[in-house]
C-alpha cells in the first residue's frame, strides 16, 4: 500500500476526492485531495474528521438473539450465514419471495448495491429491495425520468463556476453540500454579475449571502415556478425555437401558467410581487440558469411535480444542454447515483432499466442467466410499504444495511410497532449500538469505507474508486461479500463466482453499456490509473476523453422515444397536512453543517459535538412572543403522531408560520427528541417519497430547564 491513498469521502453527495496519507507512527491523517476535479482539494468539517469516528463503537463480530427481548449472543459467521439461508428458504416457501424484504442505503458502494440487486431481484425473485433513496433522491429520479426520458443528471460542477444566474431551490448548499456551495460562492464573489436567487422559507446561512431570498411559505414551489413561467411567457422570454423543436407539452403548459398570475403568487407564497418579479426577471435576462435544487424539493407529497415544474421553467426559456445550465440535482449521499445506476429502488434494475419493462427484465435475465420470468413483473416495496407489509404480517423476513430507520424514518411511533412485530430482522450495520440494532434479531458487522475496496458516483457522474487502506475489525466484512455469500449458498454458485469488488464492478459496468449512465469504459484498474472519471464513459473512450468534463444532452436529444423533453404542466396541491387552529404550525426538518444524518459518526467526534451539542427549534420571534417563549426555553412541541421536547432558538432563521428541527437526535442521543416523532408518512404518489419536510404541529412552554436532567 502506498503511502498516499487516494480516496472519496463518504458522507456526502458532493463527493471530494481525499487523500490519507500514511503517517511515521502508521496512522493516516486525511487532506483534501487537489488532483479530484469536483472538490479542487477542498473538504468540509466532515471529511476532514472522518477518521476519528471509523474505530469508535463498532461492531465486530455477528450477534443473534431469538426474541427481542433476549440478549444477543456472539456468533460464528458460519452459524450466521445457516440463519441466513435457513429463515430466507422457510419464509420462501412458507409465504413467498414477496415475504421477503431489504432496506439499503445510498451508503453502500456501487458493487455492494449491484451484488444485492442480483441476489434479491435476479435469484430471490423479489423486488423488494428499497433504500433510503426513497427519502432523499427518489422525487428527482421520476422527475428526470418523465421530462427528460431518463435519471441522470446533466450538469457538472464546472457548470456553478460559468452560470450567469444560480437558483437554488429547497436547497441549504452552505450546510448541506458545502464544497459545491464554495464553488459556486467563489465564483459569485470573483465575477460580481452573477444572481444568486435562494428559495427557503428559512433564512439558512445559504440564503444569507443571495442576492435575493425568497422566504416562501413551505409547500408553495409549485405556485413560484408556474409564477415564474407566467411572468417569462408574458414577457417573450421564451426560446421559441428550442420549445419548437426539443419539446412536448408546450400548449397544456401555457394553458396551466395562465393560472398563476403575480399577485395571486405572491400573496399564496407569502412573498412580495416585486421580489417575484426581480427573480423572473434576472432568470429572464440571464445566458445561462443554472438551478440546483435537493430536499427542499423532493421530500414533498408533490416532490415529482415540484421537480418537473423547475425542469419546465429550464424548458420553457431553454436552459438546458449548454455549459453553465441546466437542471442539477443535488444528491444527498455520497453514492446515491451509484445505488440509482446500479438499480438500487424497488421500481428499478441496473442500466436505469424499470422492473416494468419486459424487454428490461429479459435484459437482466439474460445476463444473470437466469430463466425467463425469474425477476417479477411488478415493482417491490417501497420503503414505507415494507413497514405497512409488516403491520399486516405479511413481510416476514427484512434485511437492513447500512441505514438506521428508526430515527430516519417518518412517524417513528408506528415504525417501531411494526419492527416491534416483525418475525426476523436482520441489521448490517459498521456501529452498534445504533436505534435499529435494538430491533435486530441478527446482527452482521460490515467492514465500512477505508476498510474495503469499491466505487462511488457524485452528483455530478464522477466515479471514484475507493481502495481499502485501514483493516476491519474484528471479523466485519464488506457488504457485497456478505450478500455473494448468501447467493451462493442459496445455490446460485456461478451467478456469484466473485473475488474481488473488481470483478463485481466489471459485470456491473457491462448492463450499462449503450444505456444513459454508461459506464463500460470503466474498471477499477482505469481508475486507479486515471483517477475519478465522469460518466457517460462508453467501452471505446480513449484515456483523454475519459476525464474530460462531461453534460448530458448537449446534442438536445432527450432519451425519449422521439428525443423530446416533456413540459408537465402540472398544478400544485400543497402540504399535505396544512396547519389548523390544533396544529398552527409548519414543522420542517432538515441538517446541521457538522452532523451527519443519526450521528452513528460525527456524534463520536468530540469536535462536532461541541458544534452542535443539542437540537434546537428555530422559531421566529412572532411566533415566539405569542406564546411567551424565549430563546432557551423548553417546548414541548406535538403533531396528531408524537411529541418531542426540546429547547428553541428563536430568530429570524425561520419565517412566521414555520417551525425548524434538525434530524440528527434519536434516542440514543437524547431523550424524546427525533423530529420524526412529528412527521408524517404522506407521499409524493409518483415518487412515493415522504413529506418529511412539512407537518402541522403545536408547541407548547415547559418552563426553563425542566428536563435538563
Ligand atoms: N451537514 C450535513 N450535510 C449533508 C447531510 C447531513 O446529514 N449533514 N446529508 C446529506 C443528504 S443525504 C442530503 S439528502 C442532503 C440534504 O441537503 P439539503 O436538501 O440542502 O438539506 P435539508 O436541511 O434537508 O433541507 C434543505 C432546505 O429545504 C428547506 N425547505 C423546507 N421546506 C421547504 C419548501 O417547502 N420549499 C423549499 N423551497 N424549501 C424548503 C429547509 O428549510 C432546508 O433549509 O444533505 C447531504 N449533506
Ligand atoms: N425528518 C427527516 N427525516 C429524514 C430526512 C429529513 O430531512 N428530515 N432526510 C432523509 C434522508 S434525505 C436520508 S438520506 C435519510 C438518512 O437516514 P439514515 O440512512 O438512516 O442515516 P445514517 O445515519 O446515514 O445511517 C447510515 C447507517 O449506515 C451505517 N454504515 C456506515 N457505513 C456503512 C457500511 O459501509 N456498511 C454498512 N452495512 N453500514 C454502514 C451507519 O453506521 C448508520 O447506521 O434520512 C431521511 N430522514
Ligand atoms: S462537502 Fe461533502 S463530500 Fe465534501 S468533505 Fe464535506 S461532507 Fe465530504
Ligand atoms: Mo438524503
Amino acid at each position: 500500500m502506498s503511502s498516499i491513498v487516494r480516496t472519496l469521502c463518504p458522507y456526502c453527495g458532493v463527493g471530494c476526492g481525499l487523500e490519507a496519507v500514511l503517517q511515521a507512527n502508521g496512522s493516516y491523517k486525511i487532506r483534501g485531495d487537489r488532483a479530484h476535479p469536483s472538490s479542487l482539494g477542498m473538504v468540509c468539517v466532515k471529511g476532514a474528521t472522518i477518521l476519528e469516528s471509523v474505530g469508535v463503537s463498532r461492531l465486530t463480530e455477528p450477534q443473534w438473539r431469538r426474541k427481542l427481548t433476549d440478549d444477543f449472543q456472539p456468533i460464528a459467521w458460519e452459524e450466521a450465514f445457516n440463519l441466513l439461508v435457513e429463515q430466507l428458504n422457510n419464509v420462501r416457501q412458507e409465504y413467498g419471495s414477496d415475504a421477503i424484504c431489504f432496506y439499503g442505503s445510498g451508503q453502500l458502494q456501487t458493487e455492494d448495491y449491484y451484488v444485492a440487486q442480483k441476489l434479491v431481484k435476479g435469484c430471490l425473485g423479489t423486488n423488494n429491495f428499497d433504500t433510503n433513496s426513497r427519502m432523499c433522491m427518489s422525487s428527482a429520479v421520476s422527475a428526470y425520468q418523465a421530462s427528460l426520458g431518463s435519471d441522470g443528471s446533466p450538469c457538472c460542477y464546472e457548470d456553478l463556476e460559468l452560470t450567469d444566474c444560480a437558483f437554488l431551490l429547497g436547497t441549504n448548499t452552505a450546510e448541506c453540500h458545502p464544497i459545491v456551495f464554495n464553488r459556486l460562492r467563489q465564483s459569485h464573489k470573483r465575477r460580481g454579475d452573477v444572481k444568486l436567487i435562494v428559495v427557503d422559507p428559512r433564512s439558512t446561512p445559504t440564503a444569507a449571502v443571495a442576492d435575493l431570498h425568497l422566504a416562501i411559505r413551505p409547500g408553495t414551489d409549485i405556485d413560484l415556478l408556474q409564477g415564474l413561467g407566467y411572468l417569462l411567457w408574458q414577457w417573450g422570454k421564451i426560446d421559441e425555437v428550442f420549445i419548437q423543436q426539443h419539446t412536448q407539452g408546450f400548449e397544456q403548459y401555457v394553458q396551466v401558467i395562465q393560472n398563476y398570475p403575480p399577485e395571486w403568487v405572491a400573496q399564496r407564497c407569502g412573498i412580495a410581487v416585486d421580489q417575484l418579479v426581480q427573480a423572473a426577471q434576472w432568470w429572464g435576462n440571464a445566458e445561462r440558469v443554472l438551478s440546483l435544487w435537493s430536499m427542499g424539493v423532493n421530500q414533498s407529497a408533490e416532490g415529482t411535480a415540484k421537480a418537473r415544474s423547475l425542469i419546465d421553467l429550464h424548458l420553457l426559456t431553454g436552459q438546458i444542454g449548454r455549459p453553465g445550465c441546466g437542471p442539477f440535482s443535488l444528491t444527498g449521499q455520497p453514492n446515491a447515483m451509484g445505488g440509482r445506476e446500479a438499480g438500487g429502488l424497488a421500481h428499478l434494475l441496473p442500466g436505469y432499466r424499470q422492473v416494468e419493462n419486459p424487454q428490461h427484465r429479459r435484459e437482466i435475465e439474460d445476463f444473470w442467466g437466469l430463466k425467463p420470468g425469474s425477476i417479477a413483473p411488478q415493482p417491490g416495496r417501497s420503503m414505507w410499504e415494507i413497514v405497512t407489509g409488516l403491520e399486516q404480517n405479511q413481510v416476514h423476513f427484512v434485511w437492513i444495511i447500512a441505514t438506521n430507520p428508526l430515527v430516519s424514518m417518518p412517524h417513528l411511533e408506528r415504525v417501531r410497532a411494526a419492527f416491534q412485530q416483525s418475525p426476523f430482522t436482520v441489521v448490517q450495520d459498521a456501529y452498534a449500538p445504533t436505534e435499529t440494532t435494538a430491533y435486530a434479531h441478527l446482527l452482521l458487522p460490515a467492514a465500512q469505507w477505508g476498510e474495503k475496496t469499491g466505487t462511488m458516483t457524485n452528483s455530478e457522474r464522477q466515479v471514484t474508486l475507493c481502495p481499502q487502506f485501514l483493516s476491519p475489525p474484528g471479523s466485519a466484512r464488506p457488504d457485497w461479500e456478505i450478500l455473494a455469500e448468501v447467493g451462493r449458498r442459496l445455490g446460485y454458485e456461478a451467478q456469484f463466482r466473485f473475488a474481488t469488488a473488481a470483478e463485481v464492478f466489471q459485470e456491473f459496468v457491462q448492463l450499462t453499456q449503450g444505456r444513459v449512465c454508461d459506464y463500460s469504459g470503466l474498471s477499477h484498474e482505469r481508475l486507479a490509473r486515471l483517477g475519478p472519471v465522469a460518466w457517460p464513459c462508453p467501452a471505446d473512450t480513449s484515456d483523454g476523453e475519459a476525464v474530460r468534463v462531461k453534460r448530458l444532452y448537449l446534442d438536445k436529444q432527450f432519451a425519449t422515444p422521439d428525443g423530446k423533453a416533456r413540459f408537465a404542466a402540472l398544478r400544485s396541491q400543497g402540504v399535505a397536512e396544512p396547519p389548523d387552529g390544533d396544529f398552527p404550525l409548519v414543522l420542517t426538518t432538515g441538517r446541521y453543517y457538522g452532523h451527519w444524518h443519526t450521528q452513528t459518526r460525527t456524534g463520536r467526534i468530540p469536535k462536532i459535538q461541541k458544534m452542535h451539542p443539542e437540537p434546537l427549534l428555530a422559531m421566529h420571534p412572532h411566533d415566539a412572543e405569542k406564546l411567551g417563549i424565549q430563546s432557551g426555553d423548553w417546548v414541548r412541541v406535538r403533531s396528531r403522531r408524537g411529541q418531542v421536547r426540546v429547547k428553541v432558538m428563536v430568530g429570524e432563521q425561520v419565517r412566521p408560520g414555520a417551525v425548524f428541527l434538525p434530524m440528527h437526535w434519536g434516542e440514543l442521543w437524547g431523550v424524546q427528541q427525533a423530529a420524526n416523532e412529528l412527521t408524517h408518512p404522506q407521499s409524493c404518489p409518483i415518487s412515493k417519497q415522504p413529506e418529511l419536510k412539512a407537518c402541522a404541529v403545536r408547541v407548547e412552554r415547559e418552563g426553563k430547564d425542566d428536563f435538563r436532567v
